[in-house]
């Protein structure tokens, strides 16, 4: 079985389904995963705090570089096992079993809800029916790139750097001022992970998607949604000419598919100089930046503006046909999802061999999370 849809696919409605947290999940300092919820959501998720005044402080967000705390690439992959083992958890205190039609990850559906304006990013994909759910991974082997040149290890490191300069681990008012002024001498580290797992859905697809938090804006309230109340750390290059301002619009349509898909409300973006110097800090709304993108002065090259509409109904189309092609109950084939940028193609074909056995076993399902589902029935 081979099959491809039209890039230009669109849902008829984008009708969609508000965006609620059902649980979380996070990893400490040392690389460890906790399920345990009470645990995640009182201790783990750092405080937004940077005050307008620090920015005449020019902070560089390159210092300290050479003790970065950076977790071996092969021990950061979105790990399903335990995504599973936290949605089991939450399935057994519940008594009720997720009804979503596909669950992964989001860094997977932001890449395909970007893609009508991001043409060029190759995406390799496994998925799998199970239980009445499809299961979507990223093929690591395929995103194995190149060890990072120096530019790009500093790019990253800032970006981290920032969000170790501009967050506190608790509220400002229970931190003591010497903590507070004392954060860009702080080893910067992207051990620490908190995972919020969401549901939500487009047309007539139900989702549950996993995806990394940065902050808290204010505090966590106890009885409404803690979505409200997240934030997206980025960086980035701080626009001085049009074609600067093109890249940003771009990377900031990335932002707004990645934050939108979790429900993420707010945006903080720290711009930096050439020389990795803390410029300025800007808040976006994430709900905001589609009209924002849409009323741009930026010319893009003969190109219309970027439009987070006709992105969605494009998401929506390539959910659907997701779903009628993938068997959610035939546990016997693993499938391969891949757009290729060349030949501007998105495919859907069967795994053959090693590649469905491992993906059936283990690598993407766990036994254990299959011998819960066979005891629920
Ligand atoms: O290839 C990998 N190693 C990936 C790992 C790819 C995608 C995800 N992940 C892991 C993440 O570490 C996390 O545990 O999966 C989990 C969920 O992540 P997500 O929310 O689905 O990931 P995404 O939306 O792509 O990225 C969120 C954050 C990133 O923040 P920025 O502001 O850079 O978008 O997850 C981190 C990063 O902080 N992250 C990574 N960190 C190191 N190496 C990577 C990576 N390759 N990818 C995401
Ligand atoms: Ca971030």
């Amino acid at each position: 079985m081979f099959k491809s849809i039209p890039l230009g696919s669109r849902a008829e409605t984008t009708a969609l389904k508000q965006p609620k947290e059902l649980f979380v999940y996070s990893r400490d300092e040392n690389g460890c995963w906790n399920t345990n919820e009470e645990f995640t959501r009182s201790n783990r998720l750092p405080y937004y705090y940077f005050p307008d005044s620090y920015i005449d402080r020019a902070i560089d967000l390159t210092g300290g570089i050479k003790s970065f705390k950076k977790i071996p690439e092969e021990q950061n992959r979105a790990d399903f096992s335990v995504f599973l083992r936290a949605l089991q958890q939450y399935e057994q205190k519940s008594g009720k079993k997720s009804n979503a039609h596909i669950i992964t990850f989001r860094g997977i559906m932001t890449k395909l809800l970007a893609l009508p304006y991001d043409v060029n990013t190759p995406i390799h994909l496994y998925a799998i029916g199970y239980d009445g759910h499809v299961f979507i991974k990223q093929d690591d082997a395929m995103s194995l790139a190149d060890p990072p040149d120096d530019y790009q290890h500093r790019c990253e490191y800032s970006g981290y750097k920032f969000e170790t300069i501009s967050t506190l681990p608790e509220p400002w008012a229970r931190c003591l001022r010497q903590m507070i002024e004392r954060r860009h001498k702080k080893t910067v580290s992207n051990y620490d992970q908190y995972i919020s797992v969401v549901r939500s859905g487009i047309g007539k697809t139900r989702t549950l998607v996993a995806g990394e938090v940065d902050c808290i804006w204010d505090y966590l309230p106890n009885d409404s949604s803690p979505l409200d109340h997240y934030v997206e750390l980025k960086t980035s290059r701080a626009v001085e000419h049009p074609g600067q301002a093109v890249t940003f619009e771009k990377k900031l349509y990335k932002t707004w598919a990645q934050c939108f898909l979790l429900g993420v409300k707010r945006i903080v973006y720290g711009f930096r100089d050439n020389n990795f110097l803390l410029r300025n800090v800007e808040v976006y709304n994430t709900d905001e930046v589609p009209l924002l993108l849409k009323d741009t002065k930026v010319p893009r090259q003969g190109a219309g503006p970027i439009s987070c509409v006709n992105a969605l109904k494009w998401y929506g189309a390539v959910l659907e046909w997701i779903k009628e092609n993938i068997d959610p109950y035939d546990y016997t084939k693993a499938y391969k999802i891949q757009y290729d940028p060349g030949s501007r193609t998105f495919t859907l074909g069967e795994c053959v061999g090693d590649e469905n056995s491992r993906l059936r076993n283990g690598e993407l399902l766990t036994e254990e999370f299959k011998r819960w589902r066979l005891e629920f029935g």
